[in-house]
């Protein structure tokens, strides 16, 4: 098993269903991580432990994902100088505080803020850093973007041909 480069955090195993989509984007591009549930409210000792010693352990950054007034991500960003990149969970009967909490971290302590349950592009960003040091890792995010623009470009030919059939076809 490889040393895990990415530490995907959460506040709750409630969190995992989004979560969960970081670990799947990491996976394709064949990214070790590691998932944890640390709360920054119920188990704060095992929060800041965690931060301070993931660089030691060989971690290159962290995911960090919470809900309701979401410490998490901030409180793990103080904890160590390593990238953290926060994910605000956000439910139905949420309003948008986790949001608005992890963006308004105050000047001094960085937090990369995704949309709220960007757990994916949470993923992509953290690819773009690591790959700045990993021509392999590089090689596969390029192919990546490739693979997207040219699938834009096949559904743009189909719908300017007859949107309506596309359109029927993809209902
Ligand atoms: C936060 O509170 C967690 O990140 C989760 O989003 C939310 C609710 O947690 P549970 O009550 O479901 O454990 O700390």
């Amino acid at each position: 098993m490889n040393t895990p480069k990415v530490g995907i955090i959460m506040g709750s195993d409630s969190d995992l269903d989004i979560m969960s989509q970081a670990a799947t984007v990491l996976d394709e591009f064949g990214v070790a991580y590691e998932v944890r549930i640390i709360s920054a409210h119920r188990t704060p000792d095992v929060m800041d432990a965690y931060a301070a010693e993931a660089k030691d352990r060989g971690l290159q950054l962290i995911i960090a994902g919470a809900g309701g007034s979401a410490h998490l991500p901030g409180m793990t960003a103080s904890h160590t100088i390593l990238p953290v990149i926060a994910v605000p969970i956000k439910r139905e009967n949420h309003g948008h505080e986790a949001f608005w909490s992890n963006i308004k971290m105050p000047p001094g302590i960085a937090l990369a803020t995704m949309p709220e349950n960007g757990a994916k592009n949470a993923a992509l960003l953290a690819v773009e850093i690591l790959a700045l040091q990993d021509n392999q890792l590089a090689k596969k995010y390029t192919a990546f973007r490739q693979k997207q623009h040219d699938t834009v470009l096949k559904v743009d030919e189909e719908v300017s041909k007859d949107w309506q059939s596309y359109l029927n076809r993809s209902a």
